[in-house]
């Protein structure tokens, strides 16, 4: 069914309820809250180094600590149970359980047997990623994802996970968001493991994907049955839609950003534009016979990570640092448009979410969708009486909401929707400084409070519904 804006934001504007069994989650990731990071025989990550590395998160934090839920977690759960939501995305943490991508860890997977014990206690379903984004550092030592001995670990450590939880965690999703693990850990450097490598990019996320192919075949044969994995797309729009180098820019970066992850996974090919575009940086030698077809494993479900869309131009920024995460596309800049901008500088852009839900549909049509992650980084402010009245958080939500929801009355099949994040945490490259959570964290304390957003989605989560709309 192909469907157009225009009937998508006439949706925006009617009633807003969603349907009974839709999902309503809230989701964390295990570096980003868990702290203890020398604990039960975990060994350090590519995060544990990369933080440690001066200048490369801000103000020098690490994750040492973060939101010290390894130790709160069965507080952290009934806190969650006050929220509302009906599930939990979390993620494991590979060096806790196969401590430096070795032998299991029973002490590791104890954590993550309680967790989901806890939940299920509470009645908040279990959304399980096995990565997101922390390696552990003698594999990045070995290569990393550049090799390929670090898929058959993988695979080795999904097995060690589904084997201890599959009996109770009715979701599993493959990769947290392989477009930043690639490019912005192996070609822009902003992410560990630091490296700045087109190439290297294009091996790492070529590998990626064929661990999520593996992986996929490997737990559905051992049982699992809804798999999938999470993308973080965007919609790229010429910043100049007159100018063909400005449509050749932004078709780029929607070939590097979204095609080269979908296209494999649901046709079994690489897109031919994005071969011919990174041709040159000879990457394809990684690329065995079988591997696609690994890669085009069937999924259950499409998990999309949506922050903002992105104007593309393809002339250089006013201040060109030459490190485009886009492998090839060195000289491109993404100009910010008149629109608000949250603490992150990401615009806030919730039709490009209808948009692409809708693309996707159109595009892959009978794979169901769930936003896994959506959610916005605001300077919260702790008022005296010790409330966070987080109103543009707030607002942030419900018109992301409302773009779900435009999307659904077009005919995209999603299913779910997660916010991101339960808690303020370690924000990757700007650490502790920028908080996404509905729930504030005072590091010093580890005081948890609820804020206004807080409460706010508790309600759209019990009833359905988005306040102030006719539904
Ligand atoms: O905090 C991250 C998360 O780990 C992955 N998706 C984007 C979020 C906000 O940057």
């Amino acid at each position: 069914m192909t469907t157009t804006l225009t009937a998508s934001a006439q949706a925006a504007r009617g009633p807003v309820r969603f349907p009974s069994d839709f999902r309503w989650g809230l989701a964390t990731a295990s570096y980003q809250i868990e702290g203890a990071v020398a604990e039960d025989g975990r060994t350090p990550s590519i995060w544990d180094t990369f933080s440690r590395v001066p200048g490369a998160v801000a103000g020098g934090d690490t994750g040492d600590v973060a939101c010290d839920h390894y130790h709160r977690m069965a507080d952290d759960v009934a806190l969650m149970a006050g929220l509302g939501a009906g599930w939990y995305r979390f993620s494991v943490a590979w060096p806790r359980v196969r401590p430096d991508g070795g032998a299991p860890n029973p002490a590791g997977i104890g954590f993550y047997d309680r967790l989901v014990d806890e939940l299920l206690a509470h009645e908040i379903a279990p959304w399980l990623t096995l990565y997101h984004w922390d390696l552990p550092q003698v594999l990045e030592d070995a290569g990393g994802w550049t090799v390929r001995d670090t898929v058959d670990r993988f695979v080795e450590y999904a097995v060690t996970v589904h084997e201890a939880l599959g009996d109770r965690v009715p979701v599993w999703t493959t990769l947290n968001e392989p477009w930043c693990s690639a490019f912005l850990g192996y070609t822009s450097g902003r992410h560990a493991p630091g490296r700045r490598d087109g190439a290297a990019g294009m091996r790492a996320a070529h590998h990626l994907m064929l661990a999520h192919g593996l992986a996929t075949t490997e737990l559905r044969g051992r049982g699992a049955e809804t798999l999938g994995v999470t993308l973080n797309l965007t919609v790229a729009d010429p910043a100049d839609p007159e100018d063909p180098a400005d449509v050749d820019a932004a078709r780029r970066v929607d070939a590097l950003h979204n095609r080269m992850f979908l296209e494999p996974i649901r046709s079994g090919a690489y897109p031919a534009d994005l071969l011919t575009d990174t041709e040159h940086l000879g990457w394809t030698d990684v690329v065995r016979e079988g591997d696609l077809t690994a890669i085009s494993a069937p999924i259950d479900v499409l998990g999309v990570n949506y922050y903002h869309g992105d104007a593309v131009s393809a002339e250089p920024g006013p201040d060109p640092d030459g490190r485009s995460p886009f492998p090839g596309l060195e000289q491109m800049w993404m100009p910010k448009r008149d629109l608000p901008l949250t603490a992150m500088g990401w615009e806030v852009q919730p039709e490009g979410l209808t948009r692409l839900l809708v693309r996707l549909h159109d595009e892959h049509p009978g794979l169901p969708l769930v936003v896994t992650e959506n959610g916005a980084a605001y300077d919260d402010v702790v008022g005296p009486d010790g409330e966070v009245d987080d109103t543009e958080r707030l607002a942030y939500f419900d018109s992301h909401l409302r773009a779900v929801h435009a999307a659904r009355e077009a005919g995209a099949d999603v299913r779910g929707y997660f916010a991101w994040s339960m808690m303020d945490n370690f924000e990757w490259a700007e650490g502790y400084a920028k908080r996404f959570g509905l729930v504030h964290v005072d590091y010093p304390t580890q005081r948890r409070t609820p804020k206004a957003s807080a409460r706010w989605y508790a309600e759209v989560c019990r009833t359905g519904r988005l306040p102030g709309g006719e539904g």
